[in-house]
């Protein structure tokens, strides 16, 4: 392997040791919770879900750029230069024409995927189509010589000619028809296909990272899935710009439209800065020159210049294969890989660890305190029990008979209990019908009425308007069916606190930051859509806004899908932790009785009773080091206070782009980071 990749790689690799001792922590928690008889079915899917997600967890990064910024000589300089040759297609006149993913299973064999562009026809989006094998050609990748592998991927270069009428069919025609009024039976070129995924054993990928190559601005456009799903969702985004073409206005456009508003971080790359080697310059005029290229691309895109890489991808990927060191360290590229390494991949390990606190936190916060509760409750009765030494037998009758009491008031509490457990399973059903996937459909049906059968532009917007007007009318009403369950068990929780000294607990909200952020960006990015010229002057882009209104649809059924999933986990949370203390105090109170029965009937001595107590007490102590230890692991993965700070920079940077809600969840995002630093405590579950 490179040497000079080392750092990313190293950190790559930390990653996936801390991602296996995070999995590991979330089996052994599930193992004491099995073992305790803590588990139900519905909890041990969340566990099998949560162990899928901290599996595949991928880090996806996107190169993104108008077409010959170098995107694919940069992929090829990071990944694979080993093998001596130029892998990738990029070459005046010959570059990748269609989206390339690039990731690592290691349960398959190396492999090149190719989907037909004649899957445009269809309705499938690229997602459906990837359960489809059948629709893709497979090529086996030979990584023992490099030869085949390049000839393989050259097929990522290959364009057909068909029809102008075909290609009009498959919403290809904008890429070519400039305003020419193109015959249906002229001949065009299109790209032969339209996605390929690359199977390839990298120690980054093998690591957890993915990479997405995406052409020009043009090819963009025409995969909706791409913009509204992909790129939004992705980790980082890697934005080329060519030092000799600087910031041009199709640059920009993708810059505003794609990346400047969206939450993945950012990076610039001023790539080919080897163009500006000049024999008639000094060294150091060459370098001040590229300072004044990054410092204004920073200034137009936005972006501070730490986040500006100059760089050239030709020199980095020639100085690796000629093994000429001096050569990549001109090129600029280990700075960009040392920020990818120190930066990116915390991101990552961030929203995994996130996830695991919001799939499991409130369980294991309720363990540790229902144990601390168990152990407090020994102690009150070890206290009990020494008073009792020395003292008269009428005292253990009275003692007896004041536990029996309170054992009584305990099961009128518990069937009073059983009363406001159905009051709550009834609102638990009012929150869950308004988050039944069904609704949805209802929702999309009306919005589709707004649109009226007029598939243009002003009627996509008007749909998409309505939609997402429904959409958040739904987030407020699931709200506040929240609010009044939160309420009624708040006010459960008192009274088991106030009359029997059960441990303080406290509520969570539920909250649909998340699912609400995504949403205003999807509306952002559909008034965009509707306001680009292209989409509402020609009559043919008809087919671009009926597949635009597909993924539109396809996304919000993520967002409303996410809202579901927050909302289900929230109404199994909000009872847990109190079932569990009702459930421990009730055992704690028969024992405690026995034992008092034993002492009354003269079946046992005070002393063997406290040894009892006592063995109680060490293994309650004994889980708890054991949950707090969990606990511990689990938080090591929440970002340092660096880190913290790091994320109110980008909150910073992004203030005055960012839609309303948007920023309001950067904020609690900012927030509860903040709060988490700040407070000692072993643990605060994440935000939803
Ligand atoms: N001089 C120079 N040319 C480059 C550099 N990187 C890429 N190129 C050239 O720019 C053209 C487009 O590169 P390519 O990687 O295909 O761009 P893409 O379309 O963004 O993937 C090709 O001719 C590359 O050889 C660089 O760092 N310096
Ligand atoms: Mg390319």
């Amino acid at each position: 392997m490179e040497p000079l990749a080392s750092q990313f790689e190293a950190e790559a690799e930390r990653y996936h040791q801390w991602r296996t001792t995070l999995s590991r922590a979330v089996h052994e928690y599930h193992d004491w919770l099995e073992r305790t008889n803590q588990l139900d079915v519905q909890q041990s899917i969340r566990f099998y879900d949560l162990l899928e997600t901290l599996n595949k967890g991928r880090l996806l990064l996107v190169f993104l750029a108008e077409f010959s910024r170098g995107k694919s000589e940069l992929i090829n300089a990071l990944f694979f230069s080993s093998f001596k040759e130029r892998l990738l297609p990029s070459d005046v006149g010959r570059t990748t024409m269609c989206p390339t993913e690039i990731f690592h299973d290691p349960n398959e064999e190396p492999y090149l995927k190719l989907l037909s562009v004649e899957t445009r026809y269809r309705d499938e989006s690229i997602a459906q189509l990837k359960n489809m094998p059948v629709e893709w050609s497979r090529i086996r990748l030979n990584v023992d010589d490099p030869k085949q592998m390049r000839q393989a991927l050259s097929a990522l270069a290959d364009t057909k000619r068909v029809y102008a009428l075909d290609a009009r069919m498959m919403g290809l025609i904008p890429m070519f028809d400039e305003g020419t009024a193109l015959k249906e039976d002229d001949v065009v070129e299109v790209p032969a296909w339209r996605y390929a995924i690359i199977n390839y054993p990298h120690p980054l990928l093998t690591n957890g990272l993915s990479v997405l190559d995406t052409p020009g601005l043009n090819a963009l456009g025409l995969e909706p899935e791409l913009t509204l799903s992909m790129v939004p969702n992705a980790h980082a985004i890697l934005f080329l710009l060519g030092i000799d073409t600087g910031v041009t206005k199709s640059d920009l456009e993708i810059w505003d439209r794609y990346v400047r508003q969206g939450l993945p971080a950012k990076i610039a790359v001023l790539n080919k800065i080897d163009l500006m080697s000049d024999a008639l310059k000094s060294e150091s005029e060459i370098r001040s020159g590229i300072q004044r290229m990054t410092e204004s691309t920073s200034a137009q895109l936005g972006v501070p210049t730490e986040k500006v890489f100059a760089i050239s991808a030709r020199e980095a990927l020639v100085g690796r294969i000629k093994e000429d060191q001096s050569q990549v360290e001109h090129s600029g590229i280990e700075r960009l890989e040392n920020y990818l390494a120190s930066e990116i991949i915390p991101i990552k390990q961030q929203l995994l660890a996130k996830a695991v606190t919001s799939e499991i936190g409130g369980m294991m916060t309720s363990s540790h305190k229902s144990l601390i509760g168990k152990q407090q409750q020994l102690q009150a009765q070890i206290k009990e029990l020494s008073a009792l030494q020395g003292q008269s037998q009428d005292m253990v009758a009275q003692l007896w008979e004041h536990v029996t009491q309170e054992r009584e008031q305990y099961n009128a509490a518990l069937a009073e209990y059983k009363m406001q457990r159905m009051a709550f399973s009834h609102k638990k059903k009012v929150v869950l019908d308004t988050v039944d996937p069904t609704r949805l459909d209802l929702l999309c049906a009306r919005s589709l009425q707004a649109i009226n059968d007029s598939w243009t532009t002003p009627g996509l917007t008007r749909g998409m308007r309505e939609l997402i007007r429904l959409i958040g009318d739904e987030f407020d009403q699931m709200k506040l069916a929240g609010e009044d369950t939160r309420r009624l068990m708040e006010g459960v929780y008192d009274t088991f606190r106030g009359r029997f000294g059960f441990v303080a607990l406290e509520f969570l909200p539920l909250d649909f930051e998340g699912p609400r952020a995504k949403l205003a960006l999807l509306a952002l990015q559909t008034e965009q859509f509707c306001r680009d010229p292209i989409n509402i002057l020609m009559t043919e882009k008809r087919f671009m806004v009926r597949k635009f209104w597909r993924q539109l649809i396809e996304e919000s059924r993520v967002i409303f899908h996410q809202a579901r999933t927050n909302t289900m986990r929230w109404l199994t949370d909000v009872p847990l932790p109190l079932e569990t203390q009702i459930r421990d105090h009730k055992v704690q109170l028969e024992l405690r009785l026995a034992s008092l029965q034993k002492l009354k009937q003269r079946d046992g001595s005070i002393h063997d009773e406290l040894n009892k107590i006592n063995a109680q007490w060490l293994d309650a102590q004994r889980q708890i080091t054991l949950i707090t230890g969990l606990i511990r692991q689990v938080r090591d993965g929440w970002p340092s206070p660096e880190g913290v700070a790091a994320e109110v920079r980008v909150a910073a940077e992004t203030d005055a782009i960012i839609p309303k809600p948007q920023q309001e969840y950067l904020d609690t995002v900012r927030m509860t980071a903040t709060a988490r630093a700040d407070a000692g405590v072993p643990f605060n579950p994440a935000p939803r």
